[in-house]
């Protein structure tokens, strides 16, 4: 017998505590665990299926293959459409945001920006990779279209973020602002079942998470720091432990429970990073922000840079608060 309680019941108890309660964002956090478990059902058969391939390629049937990453976007895009409260999305795979101009969705209250397949190139090796969400209320008049203001808010006026972990086993992780909470999906009941009530990351850890393959063109304040992490000190249990999986949403996953620091910073050719503020940074400097964890460019919290475009790139840092003041201290000294 089932004694877990599910996403829909913890949403539902937790109605109360969701800004604007009015059962609008039960619905949309429903439309998105619906979606994430189609396309985990998808993911967990890419390898059998040809549904890898590139854009452009057919099938036998002679139809259009989709990348799973174009699939993906469809499955998020089309569910949050058919539940009608979401007026309009930006997402990592559409070059502008997108009006729900329908009779059911323009009028309603809130956009999601997502990154609908984070890590995609992971699939083809059977390595984990996420969907990361982000809800805002939108702050166009609500009986027109949705304007780019909408989607380019500070981080910080999010009522909502998440990821979707598509792991050795699925999770799916929010927030609404009252701390972090995990369900693990379990396939043979189809259902997400509460397993890591208000995570809160170890203020410190051992592990430290880079594509240290463009070490030569990290910022000296990154070299230092990561020498800092291969240095023998007991008191501070170093040497620490490298671990780089490539894909944000596990990366983040595992510093979360063990604790750790991911970094993803600027370098002299790419001087913003590789990471998008909107799909990427912001929800999960709002997940790290509710789990007691830190995430800031470097210098300032992520959460309180003002976007500007919709594809914004963002040097990114995030993790354990120890670790991430020992980091900040490196990129001030070595400016
Ligand atoms: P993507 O959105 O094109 O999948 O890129 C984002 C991913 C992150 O998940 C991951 O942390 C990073 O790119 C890895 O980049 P790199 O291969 O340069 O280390
Ligand atoms: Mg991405």
């Amino acid at each position: 017998m089932r004694t877990q309680k599910s996403l829909g019941e913890f949403i539902i108890e937790k109605q109360a505590d969701f800004p604007h309660a009015k059962g609008e964002l039960s619905a949309l956090l429903g439309a998105i665990k619906l979606a994430s478990k189609i396309v985990n059902r998808e993911i967990n058969k890419a390898g059998l299926v040809d549904i890898t391939g590139s854009n452009g390629v057919k099938n036998i049937q002679g139809e259009q293959q989709q990348k799973l990453d174009i699939y993906a976007n469809d499955i998020f895009k089309n569910a949050l459409i058919a539940r009608g409260e979401v007026c309009g999305i930006a997402s990592e795979e559409e070059d502008n945001f997108v009006f729900f101009d329908n009779k059911n969705s323009r009028n309603a209250s809130y956009v999601v920006l997502m990154d609908p397949l984070d890590g995609s190139s992971n699939i083809d090796v059977n390595v984990s990779v996420g969907t990361i969400f982000s809800i805002y209320r939108r702050v166009s008049p609500n009986d027109g279209p949705v304007e780019l203001d909408d989607f380019i808010q500070v981080g910080r006026k999010q009522v909502a973020a998440g990821y979707v972990i598509y792991g050795s086993s699925t999770m799916l992780v929010f927030t609404t602002g009252n701390g972090v909470h995990g369900f693990t999906y379990d396939p043979s009941i189809g259902m997400f079942c509460l397993s890591h009530e208000s995570l809160k990351i170890p203020k410190t850890g051992k592990i430290y998470s880079i594509n240290e393959g463009n070490y030569i063109k990290f910022p000296l304040g990154v070299k230092k720091y990561l020498k800092y992490c291969q240095e023998e000190d007991k008191t501070t249990n170093r040497p620490y432990t490298s671990r780089y999986i490539g894909s944000l949403v596990a990366d983040f996953h595992r510093n979360l429970l063990k604790g750790g620091i991911y970094i993803y910073p600027q370098t002299a050719q790419a001087p913003s990073g590789k990471l998008r503020l909107l799909y990427e940074c912001n929800p999960i400097a709002f997940l790290a922000e509710q789990a007691g964890a830190l995430a800031t460019d470097g210098y300032n919290p992520i959460l309180d840079l003002k976007p500007t475009e919709l594809h914004q790139r963002v040097p990114f840092f995030t993790g354990s608060p120890e670790m991430m003041e020992t980091a900040h201290q490196f990129m001030e000294k070595y400016k």
